[in-house]
């Protein structure tokens, strides 16, 4: 059984929802790792006042039971209790409506309840940490309608969205219906989202596995490194997801360090959308994650501490499949981790900047946060947050899957049975994402403008 380390812990101003099997799937992995970090940081710490209230804020939503029953059963079995569950038997049939509408209106007042009783608990409430996925019914329907509940009841909080993109080879048919019906949602209700792609997340697994097997001395990466490690998850038997959600876990992990840990650079949650998203519908944030490959068994020297900001701006290591590098950045959080210094972040930003294409009235939009506990098994790490257009060609594939099965009216049938619903939302849903499109697109267009600094013309002696 872990050790529990209280530290200095300020997480409890932030209150999570997880809500669908992907939301308590990653959630509960999260929740796993981090009591492992605090467990390593002091092998000799108790579980206290100030970690528990960690888990006390939280409230689990399921419209089935099977998820979260077995956390309770699990090695989280300890710290969360029943009355934080919010459940149903039956699971939304990957029907958004079923989600946002049926289940919506019928726990409208239990969740509203609970979510007061937790946000009560805290001294000062910052912000809500919703996670859930995007193509089924109770995370995509549910999910979202607590998002519009949160902005209802608590309109002062920040809410920020973990959101799970399905791949093209989803096995949800009517994933890209439950997916534009939730951005809809997102891109009116929520202050910042993360969106990270089921297809990316597989790619960057198979990746991992594949250098792990390959045995090269140059692409050592220790098996325990909580990126890869399946160890402590829910259930002994390491199961389709678990490797995609640990990298999804060390995302937040990473968002939240600095609500967990001391450091010399402090960013609370609610600072993220107040620096990064300049345009209240522009809050889509990009996120890399490194170390992810080589780098999983990174040590100290400088060059390899650059070598990890390089990194975060490449293909290989964004969380989505995008390449931030040629399309627009509006503005850039880097969150680092470890034995890393002001000026060495000074001094990569000052080194990646000429190469990176940035608003031009934004060149000084750059975010930091120092945080000096790394995770388990590394020196240092970093997250990049980017609120970047290449954010688009995901939303425009979404809606070429999304248009594939409208035109025909295919599956229609089942949204249009629900108490609530309306033709009228699907199109209403298109527009809005169309619309999203369009303000990427032309904001990207911009960056064919940008004019490099002209250098001034030496005068002849
Ligand atoms: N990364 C990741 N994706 C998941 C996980 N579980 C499901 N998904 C994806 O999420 C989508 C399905 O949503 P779920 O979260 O299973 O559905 P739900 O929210 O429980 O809704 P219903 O089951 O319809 O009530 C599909 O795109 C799956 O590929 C998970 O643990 N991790
Ligand atoms: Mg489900």
């Amino acid at each position: 059984m872990y050790q529990y380390t209280p530290l200095f812990i300020i997480i409890n101003n932030n209150v999570a929802l997880t809500v669908g099997q992907c939301g308590n799937q990653v959630g509960c992995r999260f929740w796993d790792l981090a009591l492992r970090e605090h467990a390593h940081v002091n092998k000799k710490g108790i579980y206290d006042e100030a970690l528990s209230s960690f888990f006390r804020n939280a409230v689990l939503v399921d419209m089935e039971e099977g998820v979260v029953n077995e956390i309770l059963q699990g090695p989280l079995r300890d710290v969360f209790d029943s009355t934080q569950l919010i459940t149903d038997v039956s699971g939304s049939g990957n029907n958004w409506a079923v989600g946002h509408w049926t289940y919506g209106s019928m726990y409208r007042d239990r969740i509203v309840e609970q979510v007061r009783r937790v946000a009560e608990q805290c001294d000062c409430l910052q912000s809500f940490f919703l996670i859930h996925s995007m193509g089924g019914g109770t995370g995509s329907g549910l999910g979202t309608f607590v998002l519009k509940l949160l902005e209802e009841e608590f309109p002062e909080v920040c809410r920020l969205v973990t959101s799970v993109y399905p791949s093209a080879e989803d096995d949800v048919i009517t994933s890209p219906y439950n997916s534009v019906l939730a951005m809809r949602e997102l891109t009116d209700h929520a202050d910042c989202v993360f969106p990270v792609e089921n297809q990316s997340l597989v790619e960057i697994v198979n990746k991992i596995r594949h250098m792990a097997h390959s045995g090269k001395p140059s692409t050592a990466i220790k098996m325990d490194s909580t990126i890869i490690s399946s160890q402590g998850g829910v259930s002994r038997v390491e199961k389709p997801f678990d490797g995609m959600n640990n990298i999804v876990a060390n995302l937040l992990l990473n968002i939240t360090s600095s609500a967990r840990f001391e450091g010399s650079l402090n960013m609370d949650l609610n600072e993220i959308s107040m620096n990064l998203v300049p345009f209240p519908r522009l809050h889509y944030l990009v996120s890399s994650l490194t170390p992810l490959y080589t780098l999983a068994d990174v040590s100290i020297p400088t060059r390899r501490l650059d070598q990890m900001f390089t990194d975060a701006f490449s293909k290989d290591h964004q969380l989505i499949r995008a390449d931030p590098k040629h399309s627009l950045y509006l503005a850039c959080a880097l969150m680092v981790r470890g034995n890393v210094q002001v000026s060495d972040l000074r001094r990569n930003i000052e080194r990646l900047k000429p190469t990176l294409p940035f608003i031009s009235w934004n060149q000084e939009g750059w975010k930091t946060s120092l945080c000096s506990v790394a995770p388990v098994g590394h020196t240092h790490s970093l997250l990049a947050l980017a609120n970047n257009t290449c954010v688009r060609p995901t939303f425009v594939e979404l809606r070429e899957r999304f248009t594939k099965l409208y035109r025909k009216k295919a599956h229609l049938h089942h949204y249009l049975h629900v108490d609530g619903m309306e033709q009228a939302c699907f199109g209403e849903a298109l527009s809005s994402l169309s619309s999203l499109i369009e303000e990427y697109s032309q904001l990207d267009a911009a960056k064919g403008r940008l004019t490099p600094d002209v250098p001034r013309l030496s005068v002849a002696k």
